[in-house]
């Protein structure tokens, strides 16, 4: 018998000698035994590994021959081995879950139950707004750039946009997650006639990641439109609601900014709740904190959407809830609000 004869012999002995050893294996089968077979077969010393030594011995024009039938021999032992991995895992995944007894009838430890602090900020600040006369509006969280950016007066290359970094639908064109609650402006405007008074909760989306920013937060859109509107009435509305959200002696300020939306803009800030204005790490050592944007309606919105801004004029404002819930409720780190804990959601009441 030649070198070669003994060579193909031995491979066919192998590969006779795996099938046995995976059949028997499948009686107790484990991630253990598959790992031995593995070592068996393709460890340093392995059965199929040894089989490349023995090459050495063929003579040039036999070893091709040889070293083919040892690699196919090889995919099949790992193919093999492959194969019995994945029903190692799955046996081991099915006794785990059968130690595993759930019982969905027996009650839960927490028998109160509660309400998530946003949830009962949304609530008592749509309470307050229904007092004073608003009503509340819906709107779409996935939306075309046309509500979110385009009616609003943001132009398509204006500098405004890169201040809302902005989740963007893939495959759809112009569509994206909403970075604000303003795209109501324009649905609520496109369906309603003046006078109006509305107010508008909802989720919002940005790439943003602190410990007073989140990538989905919440904001509240708020807007009033009608003949003679003016900023003394805004700022009536929104010092009204503060105050009967935070009590009395909390001081609120506006400072000038910019939305394209607006114009006059102005940003508002409360008095840190947590230092009442000494500067602490919430609110960056400046003992405020930056609640919303606001301004008067700009002109330019009313016309993109048919109105007579001479006949018309309105303001609007947009506050996060999740801002307002974290110093209401004395919260450290504004992602406390998204990270399911249980002990923390317990302490928050079932109603407002
Ligand atoms: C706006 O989103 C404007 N649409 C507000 C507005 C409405 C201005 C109407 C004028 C008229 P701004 O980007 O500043 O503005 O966000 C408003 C508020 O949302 C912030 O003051 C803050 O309270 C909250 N906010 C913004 N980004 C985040 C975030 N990533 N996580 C949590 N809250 C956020």
């Amino acid at each position: 018998m030649s070198q070669l004869e003994i060579c193909l012999k031995q491979i066919e002995a192998i590969k006779g000698q795996f099938q046995a050893d995976s059949a028997s294996s499948k009686a107790q089968l484990s991630i253990k035994v598959v790992e031995d077979l593995r070592i068996k077969y393709l460890g340093r010393k392995g059965l199929v590994t040894s089989l490349m030594e023995s090459l050495k011995t063929l003579s040039k024009e036999e070893k091709p021959a040889a070293g083919k039938v040892i690699n196919e021999l090889r995919q099949g032992v790992e193919a093999g081995l492959e194969s019995l991995k994945v029903e190692a895992d799955a046996s081991a995944l099915d006794a785990s879950l059968s130690q595993y007894k759930l019982d969905i009838s027996l009650p839960t430890q927490n028998l109160q139950g509660s309400l998530h602090p946003v949830t009962l900020m949304r609530r008592v600040m749509l309470t307050e707004f229904r007092k004073l006369g608003f009503t509340v509006y819906d709107g779409p969280e996935i939306d075309l750039d046309f509500y979110n950016f385009e009616a609003l007066n943001f132009k398509e290359d204006h500098p405004a946009r890169d201040m809302q970094d902005t989740f963007f639908v893939a495959d759809r064109v112009a569509t994206i997650l909403r970075t604000h609650t303003s795209n109501i402006q324009i649905h609520a405007m496109m369906h309603e006639k003046a006078p109006m008074r509305v107010v508008a909760p909802g989720r919002t989306y940005r790439c943003d990641s602190d410990i007073t920013h989140t990538p989905m937060f919440h904001q509240i859109e708020g807007f009033v439109v009608d003949k003679n509107i003016s900023m003394g009435d805004m700022k009536g509305i929104v010092d009204r609601f503060l105050k009967q959200i935070f009590g009395q002696d909390l001081s609120i300020r506006l400072r000038p900014s910019f939305f394209p939306f607006v114009e006059p803009g102005a940003e508002f800030d409360l008095q840190c709740v947590k230092c009442r204005g000494a500067g602490c790490r919430i609110c960056k050592a400046t003992g405020w904190l930056e609640i919303g944007g606001l301004g008067m309606i700009h002109p330019n919105v009313f016309e993109k959407l048919g109105m007579d801004s001479e006949e018309y004029t309105g303001f609007a404002f947009g506050f996060g809830i999740d801002r307002i819930a974290m110093l209401r409720y004395g919260l450290a780190d504004l992602r406390q609000l998204f990270e399911g804990d249980q002990q923390f959601l317990s302490q928050f009441p079932i109603q407002p």
